[in-house]
């Protein structure tokens, strides 16, 4: 086991003895074990994570913020008198000293959640079913947090989903170009320049700037919810770190980038590379049901612009990363972010193709 968990363990408000840990690697930005701790004689499981405050500047904000949202959502579950309203909502465990997160002894932050047993996330989704599932538990999370009371929740990422700031930040990289990187892939940052005036076009065309801003989970990929592993029921969304301010291009966007286009994020084969409607329209039905009376007729007319928008976002994003020599996301070999971004331009074309389709799926 390793020294780290060791040393961390004791911090929290956990009884018992940690007996082992795992770690888990799916994620790109956190990193995040599973351990389990001997509670007179019953194995119960926790999770542990080091925040990455490389890209969350400010970690007690950001516990703040998952304080007031977990906290709301438990509320709104409590209306609802489920009774496994526990396997349901994110449960954050308290240091022995009362505070949400722990400050390590090379001076990293820790946090730590009850893990929710008999659950598991997808990384691709399987059936029309699912996606309904999956997007409705997001639209359901929007909706219940519609009526947060003031005051805002703090801005954990400032202009994380500003497309105009996120090419900035690509000239930015292939300008410097700190790691030689940029000639060879002059091809993706060409694709970045063209696909961008399209999406402009688009986002102009539905009116981007005018949707109205709400508080959404700004980071919906299918594998932030978990689904009973038994009944395949969405029970729980997690990954609440940019729960914040945003429009619902973000969240459905993110949700059809990664539930519609049924291929790896980082694959590599072109002809597995497509888009599946059936899956969009289910996805699409999930969160407007979910979401209910909340999404006006100008949100609902602009989703097919959201497809698009995120992919591009995306793939300016793992270029940028891939130019700054793989700072920011976790990568697992070598041009793991250029593939990345590559695989998400591919998405961009497809989406843009498709939009009759698209439009007809979502409206
Ligand atoms: C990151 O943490 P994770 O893996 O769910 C990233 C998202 C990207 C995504 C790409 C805080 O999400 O914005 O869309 O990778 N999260 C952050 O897979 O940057
Ligand atoms: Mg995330």
């Amino acid at each position: 086991m390793s020294d780290t968990l060791q040393a961390i363990a004791g911090a929290f408000e956990i009884p018992g003895d940690l007996r082992g840990g795992l770690r888990l690697g799916s994620g790109h930005i956190h990193e995040t074990w599973v351990a389990t701790y001997d509670h007179d004689g019953s194995a119960v499981r926790y999770v542990h994570q080091r925040i990455n405050t490389r890209v969350f500047r400010d970690p007690r904000a950001l516990m703040r913020n998952l304080t007031r949202v977990t906290d709301h959502l438990r509320g709104k579950l409590a209306t609802r008198n489920i009774a496994d309203a526990e396997r349901r909502c994110l449960r954050l465990i308290p240091t022995r000293e009362g505070h949400p997160s722990f400050t390590g002894p090379e001076g990293d932050s820790w946090r730590s959640f009850l893990y929710i047993e008999g659950t598991q996330s997808l990384d691709a989704i399987q059936s029309p079913d699912q996606a309904h599932r999956v997007a409705h538990a997001f639209g359901v999370f929007a909706a219940d947090l519609s009526d947060l009371p003031p005051p805002a929740l703090a801005t954990t990422i400032p202009h994380f989903h500003d497309l105009a700031k996120r090419v900035e930040a690509l000239a930015s990289a292939v300008a410097e170009d700190i790691r030689g990187r940029a000639r060879a892939a002059s091809r993706e940052i060409e694709s970045c320049e063209a696909l961008r005036g399209r999406v402009s076009r688009l986002l102009t065309e539905v009116g981007a700037d005018r949707l109205p801003r709400r508080t959404l989970h700004n980071d919906c990929k299918i594998n932030n919810v978990l689904l009973d592993a038994g009944t395949g029921e969405a029970l729980c969304v997690i990954d609440l770190d940019t729960v914040m301010d945003g429009t619902v291009l973000c969240d459905f966007g993110e949700l059809v980038r990664t539930g519609a286009c049924p291929f790896r994020e980082d694959e590599t084969e072109r002809s597995r590379m497509h888009v599946d409607l059936d899956l969009l329209r289910a996805l699409a039905r999930g969160y407007r049901e979910g979401a209910a009376a909340l999404l006006s007729d100008h949100e609902i007319d602009a989703l097919p612009a959201a497809g698009p928008a995120l992919a591009l976002e995306n793939a300016v994003r793992f270029l940028s990363d891939h130019l700054a020599g793989d700072v920011y996301f976790r990568i697992h070999r070598e041009g793991h972010n250029l593939e990345r971004c590559r695989a998400q331009l591919r998405r961009v074309e497809l989406f843009l193709e498709s939009l009759d389709a698209i439009r007809a799926a979502t409206g």
